[in-house]
């Protein structure tokens, strides 16, 4: 009996060990309500790749380029439940910041 408990003990350390999430992951595509909670996952923003800062300024180039996540935050026609469009001068980047 205790070798059956042993052996299901260390079956599920190791379930735990392979479905354990590393710690730098990127989380999870979905829409933020607005840019205050998406920079503080993506502190310069979520673009297209290939996307450039429309701005009369320096440009921001240190946003997060993820067509999946920007997919979910530029307020395309309801695509996905909860979104608003964050990319208001539709540069294909939304949140942009320096
Ligand atoms: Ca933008």
């Amino acid at each position: 009996m205790k070798k059956v408990f042993l052996a299901s003990l260390a079956t599920a350390a190791l379930l735990l060990t392979v479905s354990a999430v590393p710690a730098n992951a990127a989380p999870s595509p979905r829409s933020y309500k607005n840019c205050a909670e998406l920079n503080k996952v993506y502190p310069h923003g979520v673009g297209k790749s290939g996307a450039r800062d429309k701005t009369s300024g320096k440009p921001v180039t240190t946003f997060r380029a993820n067509n999946t996540v920007y997919s979910y935050n530029d307020g395309g026609a309801n695509r996905h439940t909860g979104e608003y469009d964050l990319d208001r001068d539709n540069d294909g980047i939304a949140c942009e910041k320096r």
